[in-house]
């Protein structure tokens, strides 16, 4: 039974237990955690607080806002820019990176985020959520105090220090790595506080849930057309056994789902826009969402390479995403490169 601790405690026992979180990382992700809990408030009020709808406006990757998503957004912004522990913020909602204004002090953290992941899920009352990344700000000449620039964030996902989600559904529940393994706080609305409920995640390594938008079919890769068909197919064929299929067009959800009972989550590259390597972001989605299931015991490809290996080259760029169960991933990829090596 885990023991009913906040988050602060966690965060302070993980500091004298294993050195893990400096005090400054400690700060950052509270302030996260309160910002989330704000956020929460928000997307709770729904047509009662006048925050649904669309904003009328475009982000950076051509998609209508959301009134929400700029709430959250500015929220994070308003929560972080303060407390010294960060030299910039960068966000699905911001074209270029937010640089900590020179009236507050500077820190040597990064902090990524999509405040509000799976917009179009606002206004029908499904499970959104808000997912961040930590980074250091590199820092080639510690006698210089460099102005902190794009390029700073353009890190591999395995050099994050922190990485979690919120996820707003029946529960509002944060979950967290800095790398020694994934907990998991639920949110008690009566203390307002976030609480430990689940420690030591772990993905079963085999699963019989796959998650992908099945309207897609047609466009997909030979690869990806396989490996759904053969769970499809189920005992008839095959894999043996028959499989259960999930899609809720949120990924903060389809990865909760998959960190608490198993499951494989592909968002792969299709044909509709051959330019793009897929529809979800490197930086603030894939890399976060990645380093979570592989310290949960699961496993995250692009299809062909491990995704926080990725060297990113665009603060926003875009990447195929396979990423839950290990067996199921593994399988996934090697059909990739089976595919690969043959053309
Ligand atoms: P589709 C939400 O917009 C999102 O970025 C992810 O949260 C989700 O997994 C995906 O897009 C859903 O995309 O094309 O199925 O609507």
């Amino acid at each position: 039974m885990t023991q009913r601790i906040s988050l602060t405690r966690y965060l302070i026992e993980q500091q004298r237990q294993h050195g893990l979180i400096p005090s400054e990382l400690r700060l950052l992700l509270e302030i996260v955690a309160r910002a989330c809990k704000r956020i929460a408030i928000q997307v709770n009020k729904g047509a009662l607080g006048e925050v649904l709808g669309s904003a009328e406006s475009e982000n950076v990757q051509g998609e209508v806002q959301k009134k929400l998503d700029i709430i959250a957004n500015e929220v994070l912004i308003d929560a972080n820019e303060w407390g010294g522990h960060l030299a910039a913020m960068a966000s699905e909602e911001m074209d270029t990176i937010y640089v900590v204004p020179n009236r507050y002090p500077q820190g040597e953290y990064l902090l990524m985020f999509d405040p509000l992941d799976g917009s179009s899920n606002i206004d029908v009352n499904v499970s959104i959520g808000t997912i961040f990344s930590v980074l250091k700000k590199p820092n080639d000449d510690p006698k210089m105090v460099e102005p902190v620039r794009e390029k700073d964030f353009l890190q591999a996902g395995k050099q994050q220090v922190a990485a979690g989600y919120c996820i707003y559904g029946p529960q509002t529940t944060l979950v967290l790595t800095v790398g020694h393994g994934v907990s998991m706080f639920t949110l008690d609305r009566e203390q307002g506080t976030f609480v430990l409920t689940q420690e030591n995640v772990r993905i079963p390594e085999d699963t019989k849930e796959f998650a992908i938008n099945m309207s897609n079919m047609r466009h997909w890769d030979a690869p990806v057309k396989r490996y759904v068909e053969e769970c499809l197919y189920g005992k008839d064929g095959v894999r043996g056994k028959d499989f259960n299929m999930r899609w809720i067009a949120s990924m903060v959800a389809d990865v909760h789902r998959i960190l608490s009972r198993g499951g494989v989550f592909m968002y792969p590259w299709d044909q509709r826009e051959p330019n793009k390597p897929g529809k979800l972001r490197l930086m603030y989605e894939a890399n976060p969402m990645g380093w979570l299931v592989e310290q949960a015991g699961g496993a995250a490809t692009n299809g062909r390479q491990r995704i926080l290996d990725i060297a990113p080259t665009e603060l926003h760029q875009r990447v195929s995403v396979v990423l839950g169960s290990k067996n199921e991933v593994e399988r996934v990829t090697a059909y990739h490169l089976e595919a690969d090596a043959q053309r």
